[in-house]
């Protein structure tokens, strides 16, 4: 069966163990029970449309199943990033092969880098993390890429989180949910913004797929407030991923099919 839209993710690998960290103290994380709650995502991300593919990682990279910093999916094309973290470049060819198929692709060259995470898209408009994993020349990179099919892209400062979706993301058409303790709200001018709840600091990385959202669990307080907003929110537990700076956006690059899109079955 067709469905609206393909999420593709990859599985927890042991590994996740000796994940890259950043912002968060190294706590021991419980692979089993991630691997459980990353089922549970991928069992709700179906019921919202979605077919859930795996691509394979080769080898026992850590930080695999975070496959949102490993692409860009626009309707017009695919833009294949360049991670900033050394050791999770070579997550990057698989996935590149499998959007392939889906999308024209364009790819990020040295010195470019520019991780998938620091990318919030709202119509043509993308705005861009200035973090410690997308630098000046990925955000120029990306410029250029996107520059021919009308996108205008806006780099945004970021501080004290990973990547820009982990302090903004946009919730509806024209709404940005935001921490504004981490981005200025204000780089988004002229949108509407919701501020999470002060008490709920990671609550601003929610994953949009249609009119659904998906949130963690961990953020009953913002999920209130969005749902005040008239926006349907479906919780997901996801804490053992969150140790390793996870959230929801990153275990998933969404494709839209298209009205003309036939499966390769037929
Ligand atoms: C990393 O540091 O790269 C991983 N441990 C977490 C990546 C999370 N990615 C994302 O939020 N887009």
């Amino acid at each position: 069966m067709t469905t609206p839209y393909l999420a593709l993710v990859r599985n927890v690998t042991d590994a996740i163990t000796q994940c890259e960290l950043t912002h968060l103290a190294r706590e021991p994380i419980d692979v089993a029970r991630a691997r459980r709650q990353h089922a549970a995502y991928e069992a709700l991300l179906g019921t919202l449309g979605c077919t859930v593919e795996v691509i394979p990682a080769p080898g026992h990279q850590p930080d695999a199943v975070f496959i949102e910093d490993t692409a860009l999916v626009f309707d017009e094309m695919a833009v294949i990033t360049r991670p900033g973290a050394l050791s999770r470049r070579v997550e990057v060819e698989p996935v590149a092969a499998r959007l392939g198929r889906e999308r024209a692709l364009v790819r990020l060259d040295p010195p470019a880098t520019l991780d998938g995470g620091d990318v919030v898209r709202s119509g043509k408009s993308v705005f861009v993390g200035e973090t410690s994993r997308t630098n000046a020349a990925g955000i120029e990179a990306l410029r250029s890429a996107l520059a021919p099919h009308g996108y205008s892209v806006t780099g945004v400062p970021v501080t004290s989180c990973l990547h820009l979706k982990s302090a903004a993301t946009e919730a509806a058409p024209g709404v940005i949910l935001v921490n504004p303790a981490w981005v200025d709200p204000a780089a988004f001018a002229g949108m509407e913004t919701i501020a999470v709840d002060p008490a709920e600091p990671g609550a601003a990385n929610v994953l949009r797929i249609g009119s659904a959202l998906v949130q963690d669990a961990a953020y009953p307080r913002t999920r209130a407030a969005l749902e005040r907003r008239g926006l349907a929110v479906h919780s997901v537990d996801l804490s053992e991923l969150a140790k390793a700076e996870g959230a929801v956006t990153c275990c998933s690059l969404i494709v839209a099919r298209g009205p003309g899109y036939l499966p390769e079955t037929l």
